[in-house]
C-alpha cells in the first residue's frame, strides 16, 4: 500500500487503520554486561549494525521468526526470548515495516559469523549508534532498562524525518 508515500510527519497517517507491508524482528541477547549486536552483510540495512532479525516468513509468529533469525544469522538459540517493544516504520516512497523486539537473557551455543551477520559483543555503554539506524538511540535506552516502548517513526532513506516513542 503506498497510500502513505508522501508523508514526511507522523501525523499525515492514521495509525489506527495503519497496516505495515511487511512484519519483521529484533531480538538481542543481553547476557554479563554485554549485548550481542551484528554487523548486517545483507537485506534491508546492510552495512549497518543492528539486532539479529528479519521478515517473517508465511504462517509464522513474530516469536517463530525472531528464534528463526537468531539460528540462521548467528547460529545460536535464543532461550525463552520476551517481547519487549514495537517499532512502525513508515518509509516515504511507501515501503513500510513493523518491527517486534524481543530480549533474550540466555542462548544455546556459540556465535559465529555467517553470510548474512558478524557477531559483535558490545558493552552496554559502549553501543554504536553512530553506525546503527538512527531510531535505535531513542530506544534501545528503555529496551535496556526493560521497559516496554511502542515507537512511530518516518524514514526516507537513513533520514528519520519524524518519530514518537511511548512508554505504558
Ligand atoms: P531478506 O533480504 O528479505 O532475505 P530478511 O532477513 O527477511 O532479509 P531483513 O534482514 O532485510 O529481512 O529485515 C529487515 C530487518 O531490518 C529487520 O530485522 C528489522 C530491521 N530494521 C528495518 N528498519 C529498521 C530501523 N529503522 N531500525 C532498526 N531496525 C530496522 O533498528
Amino acid at each position: 500500500m503506498d497510500h502513505y508515500r508522501h508523508a514526511t510527519q507522523l501525523h499525515e497517517i492514521d495509525w489506527a487503520s495503519w497496516r505495515a507491508k511487511d512484519l519483521a524482528t529484533l531480538l538481542f541477547v543481553v547476557k554479563d554486561g554485554r549485548i550481542l549486536l551484528i554487523r548486517k552483510r545483507r537485506g534491508l540495512g546492510a552495512g549497518k549494525i543492528n539486532g539479529p532479525g528479519g521478515r517473517l516468513d508465511d504462517g509464522e509468529t513474530p516469536l517463530e521468526a525472531a528464534v528463526r533469525e537468531v539460528e540462521e544469522e548467528l547460529c545460536i538459540t535464543p532461550l525463552d526470548p520476551v517481547e519487549r517493544g514495537q517499532l512502525r516504520f513508515q518509509f516515504v516512497g511507501g515501503y513500510s515495516i513493523h518491527g517486534f523486539v524481543f530480549h533474550a537473557a540466555n542462548f544455546r551455543g556459540e556465535p559465529r559469523t555467517t553470510d548474512e551477520a558478524i557477531p559483535l559483543w558490545t558493552p552496554l555503554d559502549r553501543i554504536p549508534y553512530e553506525e546503527m539506524w538512527a531510531d535505535d538511540r531513542h530506544w534501545m535506552p528503555l529496551f535496556l532498562e526493560g521497559t516496554r516502548f511502542s515507537g512511530r517513526f518516518i524514514f526516507d532513506g537513513d533520514d528519520m524525518l519524524d518519530y514518537e516513542i511511548e512508554t505504558p
